[in-house]
C-alpha cells in the first residue's frame, strides 16, 4: 500500500509506500512519473512527509541506532549537452529490478554524450512510440495501458518529463502502426490498424490532445505496415506495405489524412526482410532497407515519386549483429526536416518492441526461399482482391 503525505503547488506528491521485505520507501510523484525516495545512509525504512514549492522534500529515515530526518532538494536532469542531435529512450524490462523504469540517453557524433533517469511508470504501461506531441521537439513519449488499451502522452523537454496527459482510451484490437505527421500540422500523428479487419485509423494529435481522427480504409491482414516516409516525393507521410504471402510491396500516398494514391513497387523475395527507413541515398529521401535473412546482406532500395529507382548492395553484416533501427542524422540538417522529424520517429518507433512499430510485423512474417531483390525492379503484377480501399 501506498500513503502520501504532502503535495506543492505545482501538483508534485510525496508520500511513502510497504514493501513485502517490511519498512517504507519515499516517493515523490511529478509529471506523471513516480520516483522511489531512499535515502542513501538509511538502513531501514524512508518515508517522505512534505513538499514545498520549491522542490524541497522533507521526511525521515532509520538506521540501525535511531530515526533521522532529512532535507532534499529535488535537482532537475540538466538539459542535453552540445552536439546532441538524437535521443534514445530505454525502459526496464518487467522482468528486471529497473521494471517500468525510464531512461534518456543523449546522442550525437555516433556517441552516447549523456544519460539521465526519467522516471518510473507502472509495468502494465508499454512504450509505444516517440514523436512530437506537444512543443516543437520530438522526443514526446507515448505509453499504452497493455489492460485497458489506454494512451497516456509525456511530454519530455531537456531531458525532464514536464507534463503528462491522457490521450484517451481505443480497444486493444486496434495496434499501433506508427506515427507520423499526416495531415501537415508539423504534430505527430498515430496510425492504429485494428488486427481483426485490418482497417487504419488516423488520430490526429496536438498539443497533447487527439484533436480528430480519420478511417482511411481496409486493407487485408496479409498485407503489413513496413513504414512511413516521403515516398510520393511530394512531402507526405506515406505508408509502405508489404504482403506477408508474395513480398509485394505497395506504398500508399497519404494526405490531409486521406489516401490519395496507391502504387505497386514490385515484388521482394520473403527472404529479405524490412529493415528500415531512412535517408540512405541523400538528405530527404525516404529509402527502403531490406535485410537478407540468410546471409546479413542489407540492400537499398531508392524511391521517389512511388517508384524504385534503383537497387543498391550496402554489404553484409553477420547475422550475429542484429538489427536496432536506423535515425536521421543529423535530424534537422536538411530543408526537409519535416520529413526528417517523421523518420526519426518512425525509426525511434521501431524500439517499441511488442505493441507498435514497424518491427511489431517482423516477428510474424512468413520466411519463404525467395527471389533475388534485383526481381523488384522488373515489374511484377498481383491480385487487389485483398487491398483496398
Ligand atoms: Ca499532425
Amino acid at each position: 500500500m501506498a500513503a502520501t503525505a504532502g503535495i506543492n503547488a505545482s501538483g508534485q506528491i510525496v508520500g511513502y509506500y510497504y514493501q513485502d521485505t517490511g519498512g517504507t520507501h519515499g516517493f515523490l510523484y511529478s509529471g506523471g512519473t513516480y520516483t522511489t525516495i531512499d535515502d542513501p545512509l538509511a538502513t531501514g525504512s524512508t518515508s517522505a512527509f512534505g513538499i514545498n514549492d520549491m522542490g524541497q522534500i522533507v521526511g525521515y529515515y532509520q538506521n540501525a541506532i535511531a530515526l533521522h530526518g532529512f532535507l532534499l532538494t529535488i535537482t532537475p536532469n540538466p538539459p542535453p549537452p552540445a552536439g546532441t542531435t538524437a535521443d534514445m529512450i530505454l525502459r526496464g524490462a518487467n522482468s528486471s529490478a529497473y521494471a517500468g523504469q525510464y531512461e534518456i540517453y543523449d546522442i550525437g557524433n555516433n556517441a552516447i554524450l549523456a544519460g539521465y533517469s526519467l522516471g518510473q511508470v507502472g509495468t502494465d504501461w508499454q512504450f509505444a512510440g516517440l514523436g512530437g506531441f506537444f512543443g516543437s521537439d520530438t522526443t514526446d513519449m507515448i505509453l499504452r495501458n497493455t489492460n485497458t488499451g489506454t494512451f497516456e502522452v509525456y511530454d519530455i523537454s531537456n531531458n525532464n518529463i514536464t507534463n503528462a496527459a491522457a490521450l484517451g482510451t481505443v480497444g486493444l484490437n486496434w495496434q499501433v502502426a506508427g506515427f507520423a505527421d499526416f495531415n501537415h500540422d508539423t504534430m505527430t500523428d498515430m496510425m492504429l490498424r485494428n488486427n481483426s479487419t485490418g482497417g487504419f485509423e488516423v488520430y490526429n494529435i496536438s498539443n497533447n490532445q487527439i484533436t480528430g481522427t480519420a478511417f482511411l480504409g481496409t486493407v487485408g491482414l496479409d498485407w503489413q505496415v513496413e513504414g512511413f516516409g516521403n515516398f510520393s516525393s511530394l512531402g507526405e507521410s506515406d505508408m509502405l506495405l508489404r504482403n506477408s504471402n508474395t513480398g509485394g510491396l505497395e506504398v500508399y500516398d497519404i494526405a490531409n489524412n486521406q489516401i490519395t494514391g496507391a502504387a505497386f513497387l514490385g515484388t521482394v523475395g520473403l527472404d529479405w526482410q524490412f529493415a528500415g527507413v531512412a535517408p540512405v541515398s541523400g538528405a530527404g529521401r525516404s529509402d527502403l532497407v531490406l535485410r537478407n535473412v540468410n546471409s546479413g546482406a542489407f540492400e537499398v532500395y531508392d524511391i521517389a515519386n512511388n517508384a524504385i529507382t534503383s537497387a543498391v548492395s550496402l554489404g553484409a553484416v553477420g547475422l550475429d549483429w542484429q538489427l536496432g533501427g536506423f535515425a536521421v542524422d543529423p535530424p534537422t540538417g536538411s530543408a526537409a526536416s519535416m520529413d526528417d522529424v517523421a523518420q526519426l520517429v518512425q525509426a525511434m518507433a521501431g524500439f517499441g518492441g511488442g505493441s507498435g512499430g514497424a518491427g511489431a510485423d517482423l516477428a510474424t512474417a512468413a520466411l519463404a526461399a525467395g527471389t533475388s531483390p534485383q526481381d523488384v525492379l522488373t515489374a511484377a503484377s498481383i491480385d487487389d482482391d485483398s487491398r483496398g480501399p
